[in-house]
């Protein structure tokens, strides 16, 4: 006879499983939890007898995948909240950075910080993405720039798994900006990357992923490439900031190394949206960015959906260019800004964003064998999760089976 640490009855399920049933509902449901993991999803009609377990219900309210977050920079010392200012007086994002502001201050702040300050201030922003149901965080480097503060950026990320009982994966984007002490020698600082950041930073066990910012303020495709390659032989997937603010060829680029996803897009061609078709790669879209700078160029959904890109949606919480902290406002605005549907959104923050990270096998949807991180919500249906902007219905929460927050 199975036995289960824990048996969710009275639930309204919404798998999230790719099916012609809108959202994967499984109406009067029930999960059963048993080492961390799904034993059982399905009707509760159908629940096998015998089962021998502490059993909860839920009176009915909804169960979702745990959402996860696929791109954030919630590791930073400082803010950028002056630079918030000016622009709003009408100083362009690219203008600040060429006068060596934007991420290049954020570079000081993040090597002045301790390791625990920096652990203390992204702790606070993970918290605010937990209490809405974020179970899965992804954190990239880069505002380190060199060695000893790209690795001090990635260890910190490391640590915070443990201090919220949030999981988390780590991106190594060193290639975000040339440093100061490298100005006018982005190759050379590319050949430092693949030389010695990335070798190090990977033998210590602290990359997951290698990105990179595909822009004409930041680094070209040649030089990416060059990273790109060091990744591979490295044995570690590679995602990229592609086609943001002009079309650089990123999406093609991503593409042309299998990235696990495209991030931005907004002026991607359809030559590269194909090339991402065909290459399996996620585009993930990033409405808080989008919505910070004031663009007007939105990113191509119709051919992503046209060709098939699977889609995913993401905070980009940074000090810069995208001030947020809350997932479900990422999904609003996904919806106002892009025109994305509910459903669409919620398997953006769910098994696409899993895809995304290439951890679809493990979470992203309510099925047997994944691990369970299990959302449970005061709502009267999952549209309701993009809809509302600032209300957090969230009840519980369950990562890898173990409830880390009750309302
Ligand atoms: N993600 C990034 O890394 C850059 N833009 C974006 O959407 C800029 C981050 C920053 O300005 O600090
Ligand atoms: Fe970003």
């Amino acid at each position: 006879m199975p036995s289960w640490d824990l048996l969710l009855t009275n639930a309204r399920i919404a798998t999230m499983q790719e099916s012609d049933v809108a959202y994967g509902v499984i109406e009067n449901g029930a999960l059963g939890i048993a080492d961390g993991k799904i034993a059982w999803v399905g009707l509760e009609s159908e629940l096998p007898s015998g089962i021998n377990c502490k059993a909860l219900s839920l009176h009915n309210r909804w169960l979702t995948p745990a959402l996860i977050d696929c791109h954030t920079h919630v590791v930073f010392g400082g803010n950028r909240a002056e630079e918030f200012e000016q622009r709003l007086m009408g100083v362009s994002y690219e203008e600040i950075a060429k006068a060596g502001g934007g991420i290049l201050s954020t570079v000081n702040a993040t090597r002045s910080a301790s390791s625990d300050e920096l652990a203390n201030s992204a702790a606070v922003r993970l918290h605010s993405l937990a209490r809405e149901g974020v179970a899965t965080v992804e954190i990239k480097s880069g505002y380190g720039l060199d060695v000893e503060n790209e690795l001090k950026m990635l260890r910190v990320a490391r640590s915070l798994a443990g201090l919220s009982g949030i999981s988390t994966s780590t991106s190594f984007l060193a290639a975000h900006a040339v440093p100061a002490e490298f100005a006018g020698k982005a190759d050379q600082y590319i050949e430092m990357l693949c030389e010695e950041a990335l070798p190090q930073a990977a033998e210590a066990g602290l990359v997951d992923a290698v990105d990179a910012y595909c822009e004409s303020i930041a680094f070209s495709t040649d030089q990416i490439a060059r990273l790109f390659e060091t990744a591979q032989a490295l044995n570690l997937p590679v995602k990229l900031h592609a086609d943001q603010l002009s079309d650089s060829g990123g999406a093609e680029l991503a593409a042309s190394f299998h990235a696990l996803s495209a991030d931005h897009l907004e002026y991607t061609s359809n030559e590269g949206i194909s090339a991402l078709a065909d290459a399996g790669c996620v585009a993930v879209l990033l409405p808080g960015a989008f919505l910070t700078l004031g663009e007007t160029q939105l990113p191509p959904i119709d051919t992503l959906r046209e060709k098939q890109v699977p889609i995913a949606v993401a905070t980009d919480c940074n000090p810069g260019t995208s001030p947020v902290c809350s997932l479900r406002s990422a999904m609003n605005l996904a919806t106002s800004l892009f025109k994305l549907t509910p459903e669409e959104c919620l398997a953006g923050t769910t098994r696409e964003a899993a895809r995304a990270l290439g951890l679809l096998h493990d979470r992203g949807t309510l099925e047997k064998g994944k691990r369970a991180d299990v959302a449970v919500w005061n709502i009267g249906h999952p549209r309701e999760l993009s809809y509302w902007l600032g209300l957090n219905e969230l009840s519980d929460l369950f990562i890898g089976g173990r409830e880390i927050f009750r309302s």
